[in-house]
């Protein structure tokens, strides 16, 4: 076979934290792999998101692997929050310290994937013609990958530059002297308004929804809390798995005050409560969203922490016309991704910075030379979409996935993504997902919780070989007891009540249900790990009694070139 096929054992689709993971576990387990990636580098997320600002709302040092000794040791965090070069530089180095590259094939996007039920592999086939013969296949696809537009009508009569954050040009754009409007203040408008409001001659931002935002409080990472990090690192993760650190990080935060995340407010007086807001403001990151353990399930304390940032939005942005459109109103912090900004609220206190209310008066329709919003013309020489992306369904949705019988994973999913343990879709055998819908993926430290679900798949994988079989599919009912279960756990919490991508409302007609397992990290890993004692209960184990490949040397695939 030429270049224009490959025939492995594991075909792993993205080079992002988990695709790469996967990669080397599978190679350490004596399996042949191949990874496709469409990008031209190492990354995932973190290849596309580079628009100026773009940086972890995840404390680095947690968000980093832990599966290497050798790795955590070599490398050195240069901020607490890293920016998007530093986390694409870590992948790199990661890359080249397991020599990853030569088993991946950049510039390559998987548009179609089949499962050949007769020898049951998988056909893959990606847009430049390479097709690969695959055993088994992992979606490393990423939970937040593909971008929406909103529809606005005239966009193809803009004469100016239109950039997404997610597809953001490695040159960067010259803000310089430009009319900028941005459109969406999510977690990327966030990060984004405050620098391009530095360069631009002036910047309108299209608000339509406030969101909630804190100080990330991010610097230099201090020398001894490096030296510090060498020595505990083992422990903070084991404390992250416990849940007793949030996987937000938390890392040195003081510990009576981390403990306040597993203390129901009512444990604490007012003025305690208030003391403690304060004292996670300060910290810093997503930190307050953890104050209390029921901020996320009980309204009252969940609206009592929503006013304390209300009060902090007013007492920053000096002008009470814009104070107001920038407080949040109407749904409860947290059930819109928490944002982590830097100096984002004292950017509105900027002369060359404007708000146009779109929730108010949308936008009506691009013209050669602006926008135009409730009939006035607004000049622009960029628009920047930071709108956002069809979480965790949108990437396989992208592929002609088919499983048993040619059934379409978009018609499998039609009211909405059914998984077991979000590794496994029945149906869809040998096929296996990471950081996708029904795992803890979006809602956890998805670095962390990514690398658990790499070794239960390489663990399951093993498993299937030592019972000398090749099929493994997730059973039917072990499949909706899960998902029952992952919509269970929002029923008593506020989550389930949320306009957000979490649950697929920014997408219409897509079916709302929540798409990523709010139950917690220990929680999913008790869950996972009492499945796997039991052999791997709720996967079905079959085959022609063919063991699975193993090759002596991991490079050497069967019939590559
Ligand atoms: P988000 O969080 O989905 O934010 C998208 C933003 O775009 C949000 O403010 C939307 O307002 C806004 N939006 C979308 N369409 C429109 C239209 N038509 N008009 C005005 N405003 C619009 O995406 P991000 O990229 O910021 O963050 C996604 C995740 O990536 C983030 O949580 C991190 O985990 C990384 P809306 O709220 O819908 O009114």
């Amino acid at each position: 076979m030429g270049e224009s096929s490959r025939k492995v054992d594991i075909l792993i689709v993205g080079a992002g934290f988990g695709g790469l993971h996967m990669l080397h576990e599978a190679r350490n387990r004596g399996l042949s792999a191949l990874l496709v990636e469409a990008a031209e580098d190492v990354g995932g997320a973190w290849y596309w998101n580079r628009y100026p600002g773009a940086r972890c709302d995840v404390e680095s040092l947690v968000y980093s692997y832990s599966f290497s000794p050798e790795i955590d040791a070599e490398w050195t965090w240069s901020e607490r929050y890293s920016g998007q070069k530093e986390i694409q530089a870590y992948l790199r180095f990661v890359s080249e310290r397991l020599d990853l590259r030569r088993d991946i094939v950049f510039k390559r996007r998987v548009v179609a994937a089949r499962f050949d039920e007769e020898r049951s592999r998988w056909d893959i086939g990606c847009d430049c013609g390479l097709t690969i013969d695959a055993r088994y296949c992992v979606m490393a696809t990423g939970p937040i990958t593909v971008p929406t537009l909103p529809d606005i009508p005239g966009i193809e009569s803009f004469k100016g530059a239109l950039f997404h954050t997610a597809r953001w040009p490695e040159d960067e754009p010259d803000f310089a002297g430009k009319k900028v409007g941005v459109i969406g203040t999510g977690s990327s408008g966030t990060q984004l308004i405050p620098i391009v409001a530095g360069m631009a001659e002036k910047l309108t931002v299209f608000l339509r929804t406030p969101n909630f935002t804190v100080p990330a409080r991010n610097g230099p990472m201090p020398a001894e809390q490096v030296r510090e990090w060498g020595n505990r690192r083992s422990e903070v993760r084991a404390a992250m798995w416990r849940g007793e650190i949030a996987g937000v990080g938390d890392v040195h935060m003081p510990e009576e005050l981390r403990l306040t995340r597993t203390t129901p407010a009512s444990d604490f007086t007012p003025e305690k409560r208030r003391e403690i807001l304060e004292a996670r403001w300060s910290y810093g990151g997503a930190a307050l969203q953890g104050s209390f353990r029921d901020v996320m399930t009980d309204a009252a304390v969940n609206d009592e922490v929503a006013d304390f940032v209300r009060e902090k939005i007013r007492a920053i942005v000096t002008d009470p016309e814009r104070a107001r459109l920038l407080t949040p109103t109407g749904y409860h912090l947290g059930t819109k991704r928490l944002c982590v900004g830097t100096d984002y609220y004292e950017t509105y206190n900027r002369a060359n910075v404007e708000i146009e209310d779109v929730q108010s008066a949308p936008i009506e329709c691009f013209t050669e030379t602006g926008v135009r919003v409730g009939g006035r013309d607004i000049p622009l020489d960029i628009m920047v979409f930071a709108t956002g992306f069809d979480a965790l369904t949108g990437a396989l949705g992208e592929i002609d996935l088919r499983g048993r019988g040619g059934l379409a994973i978009q018609d499998a999913w039609a009211e909405g993504p059914r998984t077991y343990l979000g590794l496994a879709v029945h149906g869809f055998p040998n096929l296996f997902l990471i950081g996708g819908p029904g795992s803890p993926s979006v809602f956890s430290n998805v670095v962390m919780t990514n690398e658990y679900q790499v070794s239960l798949i390489a663990d399951l994988i093993a498993h299937a070989a030592s019972l000398g079989l090749d099929t493994i599919d997730a059973d039917e009912d072990a499949q909706e007891g899960w998902s029952e279960h992952v919509s269970k756990v929002v029923e008593h919490t506020l989550l389930a009540k949320a306009k957000s991508w979490y649950v697929g409302a920014n997408i219409e007609g897509k079916p709302r249900t929540i798409l990523a397992y709010a139950g917690g990290v220990p929680t999913y890993r008790a869950r996972c790990d009492a499945v796997q004692s039991a052999g791997f209960e709720g996967f079905r184990f079959s085959g022609t009694n063919v063991a699975v490949e193993t090759p002596a040397h991991s490079h050497q695939h069967d019939g590559v070139q």
